[in-house]
């Protein structure tokens, strides 16, 4: 395979979606090398085919607010790769919300998803709806909306959403209402559901736990441990939330959190009280993070999108935990948290760091995790729910939890391994590409050419 012709092919063609060109060029270039030891799948085209969506769906979407004005969305959903299991991966709500933004998405999930171990391919999809501001009538009016057009393309076997970006336990139960009500059928179609309606303990903190699980087993494979670290974390949505609950959990300190509009830095440490009340001011009463700073006397500092730089990643820690939004972490970010020390970055959002800040850690030996590795745990979990409701169980949370660690432990491994293999040791991101590519590939071949 020639990197730089495919590469040429995949920007000629997907002219105008710079973030799906950015998880492409990441993934060709890491991947190279397979191709030596594999040259079949180059004859077959197996990248070009990932790189090409089985099917994407773009819909409308038509709501009335509560003053009875009308508004007109766009809904997707990519239907990226089912080579290994149905499409799996979340919704997002967000304005930024367009094609190359789900298509990224999606196409990182189908690496991701193929780490796990638990059979699932790759999908994303979502709608430039912003949920801030809004009633929550309002938001249950939009989810309908959205589900009598999406509902026509789902099933639990066939394709299966869960949460992402603006889209939590509430979104999910108003979508999967829907749901049951067009099809008239009580079926796992959605992940992250109530635990008293399908739902799996630990789906809601599986995520930030998975990544600092993930985090840990780096640096044991160093001889080290979170304990006594610094952290930094980034967001205050779900997968922050519960990172910097684990953080806590295994004796780190926790300094750090953020929303769109600017960051909180607590020296003394995010205790668990305080992480109570940033869960309910996020969870329950939808506020700006700079209510936590109020309440707790620290700094606030408020951020600009279009600043060179994210001030948050110049506070100085060992470890540093982005679990925002992709592209929050550059160049620029990465010499500043190095020059401060930092260890360990591990990635809980999707695609956080430049391509230039991954290089700078890569470069100066600082442990880094891709986020479809490291962030894994929340789809994993998703799987983890699925099984339990195609055999009509329940499992405890100690049994849920113990099967993260092991898939998070697992993950690590594989990724080490392949990393070795390929000659390039320690270096997570060509490893978990690696591993998830060739898992793919694999089935793609026995597949035949479709
Ligand atoms: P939430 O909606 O719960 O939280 C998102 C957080 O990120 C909020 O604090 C939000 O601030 C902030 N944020 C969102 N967009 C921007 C932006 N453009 N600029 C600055 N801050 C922003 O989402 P999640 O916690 O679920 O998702 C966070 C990341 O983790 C995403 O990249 C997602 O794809 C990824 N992820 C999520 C998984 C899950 O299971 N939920 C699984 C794996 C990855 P504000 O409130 O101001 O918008
Ligand atoms: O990015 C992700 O992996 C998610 N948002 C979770 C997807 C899922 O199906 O649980």
């Amino acid at each position: 395979m020639n990197t730089a012709e495919l590469l040429a092919q995949v920007r000629q063609r997907n002219p105008h979606e710079p973030e799906f060109l950015q998880a492409a060029q990441e993934v060709i270039e890491s991947i190279a090398p397979v191709f030596e030891k594999h040259p079949e799948f180059a004859r077959l085209k197996i990248l070009e085919r990932m790189l090409e969506p089985e099917r994407m769906i773009s819909f409308r979407v038509t709501w009335q607010d509560d003053r009875g004005e009308v508004h007109v969305n766009r809904g997707y959903r990519v239907q990226m790769n089912s080579a290994i299991g149905p499409y799996k991966g979340g919704l997002r709500f967000h304005p930024s919300v367009n094609a190359s933004v789900l298509k990224f998405l999606a196409f990182e999930q189908i690496f991701k998803n193929a780490l796990t171990g638990v059979p699932m391919g790759g999908g994303k999809g979502g709608s430039d709806f912003d949920p801030k501001g809004k009633s929550d009538n309002e938001v249950m009016h939009f989810c309908q909306a959205f589900m009598s057009e999406l509902a026509r393309h789902i099933s639990h076997r066939m394709d299966v959403p869960a949460g992402d970006i603006g889209v939590g336990a509430r979104e999910i139960g108003y979508m999967f209402g829907a749901y049951k009500k067009i099809k008239n059928e009580f079926t796992g179609v959605f992940t992250g559901k109530g635990i008293g309606w399908g739902g799996s303990l630990i789906r809601t903190e599986a995520t930030g736990y998975g990544l600092i699980y993930f985090a840990e087993n780096m640096l044991q494979a160093k001889g080290d441990s979170i304990k006594g670290k610094t952290c930094l974390v980034s967001g205050s949505g779900n997968v922050a939330q519960y990172a910097i609950e684990k953080i806590i959990h295994l004796g780190g300190k926790a300094v750090t959190a953020s929303d769109s509009n600017g960051f909180i830095y607590d020296e003394n440490g995010i205790t668990q009280e305080k992480l109570e009340f940033i869960k309910d001011l996020k969870n329950n009463r939808r506020g700006r993070i700079q209510e936590y700073a109020e309440k707790f006397t620290c700094s606030y500092t408020a951020t600009d999108p279009n600043a060179d730089h994210n001030p948050l990643w110049s506070v100085p820690a060992q470890c540093a935990f982005p679990c925002a939004t992709q592209n929050e972490l550059n160049g620029k970010d990465a010499k500043n948290l190095i020059q401060n020390g930092v260890k360990l970055v591990a990635e809980g959002a999707n695609m956080p760091t430049t391509i230039e800040g991954i290089n700078a850690f890569i470069d100066q030996g600082v442990l880094y995790a891709p986020g479809k590795a490291s962030n894994a745990g929340g789809v994993a979990t998703s799987g983890l729910e699925m099984t339990q409701n195609y055999m009509g169980a329940n499992w405890s949370r100690e049994e849920v939890d113990a099967r993260l660690r092991s898939i998070m432990k697992d993950i690590h491994e594989a990724s080490l391994k392949a990393a070795q293999k390929f000659g390039k040791p320690d270096n997570y991101l060509v490893g978990a590409n690696i591993a998830g590519f060739i898992k793919v590939a694999n089935a793609m071949q026995a597949q035949g050419v479709i």
